[in-house]
């Protein structure tokens, strides 16, 4: 009776064992020889709204003072910066090109700095607090990172790379400071991209085939775009989202 209560013991930690890493380990690594690129440009449809001033009302003197949100971020000439772009339906392609390295993600004057990152799965990173005062960092997911825990000025949080195996949308906030937002996504495959500050993007050695892009911005919302691409080709996507 014990043993056969130990194996089942066994089993089940086989089972949770195989179950967790297989989410991010469905991309598969192949040689693309003849891939094109997806290059663009994402937009805002119409001009860009006055961005909400957040009243900072905690630790003024730590924070600074009053703060435009950096939530929609739009360039003089209409980009929009932190989109999360990505191929959706794709098994295998090229090899993961973004660093490896650990990723961090600051707090600095009461503000995620960067406020958006792409990462990897089982990358290992840190959360910082370059302020005088301590934040309560605060994460929100479908079980991708979930975490909620104080850290002291001038420390810093340890990210394993043992602690995210599953893709998609981190929210972070800070309980102390109600007005800090921010955001991780924990990419699928390598063909994930952030648009820069005048809202370019661009993917390389994607295989010939036609794709679902996959849109996300944390206040514009999701949509999806159709693209082919051809071998060795560029294939221009522009995408125009409603404020
Ligand atoms: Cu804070």
């Amino acid at each position: 009776m014990k043993s056969q209560r130990l194996l089942t013991l066994i089993a089940g930690c086989l089972f949770v064992f195989a179950a967790g890493p297989a989410a991010a380990a469905k991309y598969k690594v192949v040689s693309v020889t003849d891939g094109g690129s997806i290059s663009g440009r994402v937009t805002l449809n119409g001009p860009a709204p006055a961005p909400e001033i957040l009243k900072v009302d905690e630790d003024v003197e730590a924070c600074g003072g009053d703060r435009p949100s950096d939530e929609l971020l739009v360039s003089g000439g209409g980009g929009i910066q932190n989109v999360v772009v990505r191929i959706e339906n794709i098994d295998s392609g090229k090899d993961w090109d973004m660093p490896a390295t650990e990723f961090t993600y600051d707090q600095k004057k009461c503000s995620f700095t960067p406020r958006v990152i792409v990462i990897r799965p089982n990358m290992a990173g840190a959360v910082l607090n370059s302020d005088g005062v301590g934040h309560n960092f605060h994460t929100i997911s479908k079980g991708v990172f979930n975490i909620n825990k104080k850290i002291q000025p001038g420390s810093s949080l340890a990210v394993s790379d043992k602690k995210i195996r599953k893709s998609g949308l981190v929210n972070t906030k800070c309980d102390i400071h109600s007005w800090m937002g921010g955001a991780w996504w924990v990419a699928e495959n390598p063909y994930t991209v952030l648009s820069d500050a005048d809202g370019n993007f661009t993917m390389s050695n994607v295989p010939p085939g036609k794709y679902k892009i996959a849109i996300w911005h944390e206040k514009l919302g999701e949509s999806t775009q159709e693209v082919e691409v051809g071998a060795g080709a560029d294939t221009k996507l522009d995408i125009v989202l409603k404020p």
